[in-house]
């Protein structure tokens, strides 16, 4: 299957286990996908290798039961492991081409930014899509630069492959988010901080209205 077409990045959930406060990380990312999430990112900073392969094992046999598209965060190894749906890098990664060499080339392969130029080597690196952000302070990830909503909508307006906004972003500013005429949008907090989560996916899922 070519797996790198026609995916939808509306609602992109990225995992962060603490957010959770102890509860049971598989039944709330069902819960996300429940509400409307349209692909998943398995994002591990601490995670031993053993751990993170076998929390891998497990959300790919949940993304699979609902037809959901899995990323692994930074671990190509992972990835080809559990024959997971591609793999995000950031900028101390190696490039998109290599890890693309690695995963084989109908893997989906996403590369966070920050700036117009490091979207434009991504993209020429055979990216399939860019992350972007942060777009809002975050308390999920320290190290941080703020993409303003107008560098993110020039970043749109110039690059070809789709665009998907991160950081910060909740109920109160996901529609200022999708006027930027972005592709998706990728949330942890928002989504796996609250209470009810399968109501916050759905929620953000209207709100973002990316068809
Ligand atoms: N990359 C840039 S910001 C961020 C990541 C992984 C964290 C996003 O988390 P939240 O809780 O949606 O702000
Ligand atoms: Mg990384």
């Amino acid at each position: 299957m070519k797996s790198n077409r026609n995916i939808n990045y509306g609602l992109y959930l990225v995992s962060d286990r603490d957010v959770l406060d102890g509860r049971d990380f598989i039944r709330s990312l069902e819960e996300a996908i429940l509400g409307g999430v349209t692909l998943i990112q398995l994002r591990e900073k601490n995670a031993t290798s053993s751990e993170f392969y076998s929390l891998a094992v497990k959300v790919k046999e949940l993304a699979s039961k609902y037809n959901i598209p899995l990323i692994i965060n930074d671990r190509i190894d992972i990835a080809l492991a559990v024959d997971a749906d591609g793999v995000h890098v950031g900028q101390d990664d190696m490039p998109a081409n290599v890890v693309r060499d690695i995963l084989g080339k109908d893997k989906i392969v996403g590369v966070s930014t920050a700036t117009l130029e490091e979207a434009l080597k991504a993209t020429e690196d055979g990216a399939d899509y860019i992350g972007v952000g942060a777009l809002f302070p975050t308390d999920t990830k320290t190290d941080t630069r703020i993409v303003t909503l107008d560098q993110l909508k020039n970043i749109k307006e110039n690059i070809s492959i789709p665009v998907v906004g991160i950081g910060g972003i909740n109920e109160n500013n996901i529609k200022s988010v999708s006027d930027t005429g972005i592709d998706g949008v990728a949330i942890v907090s928002a989504i796996l901080g609250k209470e009810d989560i399968r109501e916050a996916a759905v929620k953000l899922y209207n709100d973002f209205a990316r068809k």
